[in-house]
């Protein structure tokens, strides 16, 4: 089967980073990326443009007005990826905590499934260069998502993502409520909710090289109300895919 992938890569601040992910980006054949900056301060949608130029066909960018968040930045980029021929719409952070060669990982397991999610929970993920109290965090909100929603998914919370675009057109992308780590978890609800065969490949998450994380309490707050939400806004999920792995 032939892919035809758009990574959509939300910016905020990346200007040390970009230029070098799309360098390692690039030597994945037939590749395409779309940067969705958020009118970085530190200049990155203009090195953004300045890579489009250097690599037309294979880099684009949308600018948005202001820091209106990374839930909305993905909303806009898979909105955008859909109006193009693309077969898969992958979700990747700018940092460097998604590894390029880990894409290739999920790309290969594209075809056998609506949704791969980079796992750093599934035996040969791993989370490297994260100090005691992140691991602590995410690993009890991992649990604490699961045991609210009942979600089959070892990483709920993971960012880096591989969709079909045929289940992605389908989700109701417009009525998404949530930005920061409870998107992922909402985006996955959705995915469930319509049925999608979803496989975890492992992945090695490495924090940032470059720049300032962006983890604050208000994204903290919302992923511990969202999974209550989402119960009552479906309490009886869909049985999901048969031949689905999880
Ligand atoms: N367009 C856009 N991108 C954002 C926004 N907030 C974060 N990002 C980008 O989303 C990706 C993930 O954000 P990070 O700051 O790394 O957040 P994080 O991974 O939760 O936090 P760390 O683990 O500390 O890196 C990065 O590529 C950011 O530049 C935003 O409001 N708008
Ligand atoms: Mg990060």
């Amino acid at each position: 089967m032939t892919l035809y992938p758009v990574v959509v890569i939300p910016t905020y601040n990346e200007r040390e980073n970009l230029p070098a992910l799309i360098d390692e980006l690039l030597r994945i054949d037939g590749l395409r990326m779309l940067v969705v900056d958020d009118g970085s301060p530190d200049g990155t949608g203009a090195e953004a443009d300045r890579l489009r130029a250097a690599y037309r066909s294979r880099v684009d960018v949308l600018h948005r007005a202001g820091k209106r968040g990374l839930g909305l930045s993905y909303i806009d980029g898979m909105q955008t990826a859909l109006r193009t021929d693309a077969t898969h719409v992958c979700q990747m952070d700018a940092d460097f905590s998604h590894r390029p060669e880990d894409l290739r990982a999920l790309l290969a397991a594209a075809g056998d499934a609506d949704l791969v999610v980079g796992s750093r929970y599934v035996p040969g993920g791993s989370v490297r260069n994260w100090p005691r109290h992140r691991i602590a965090l995410s690993t009890f909100a991992n649990w604490y998502v699961r045991a609210v929603t009942r979600m089959p998914l070892r990483d709920c919370t993971s960012g880096f993502r591989c969709w079909r675009r045929d289940l992605l057109a389908r989700l109701p992308l417009d009525r998404i409520l949530s930005d920061g780590y409870a998107f992922q978890v909402e985006l996955a609800w959705e995915a469930r909710a319509a049925g999608a065969r979803i496989v975890e490949v492992p992945i090695t998450f490495v924090e940032r090289r470059q720049g300032a994380s962006k983890l604050s309490g208000g994204v903290i707050a919302e992923s511990a109300i969202l999974p209550w939400r989402l119960r009552i806004r479906n309490p009886k999920p869909q049985i999901s895919h048969p031949k689905s792995q999880l």
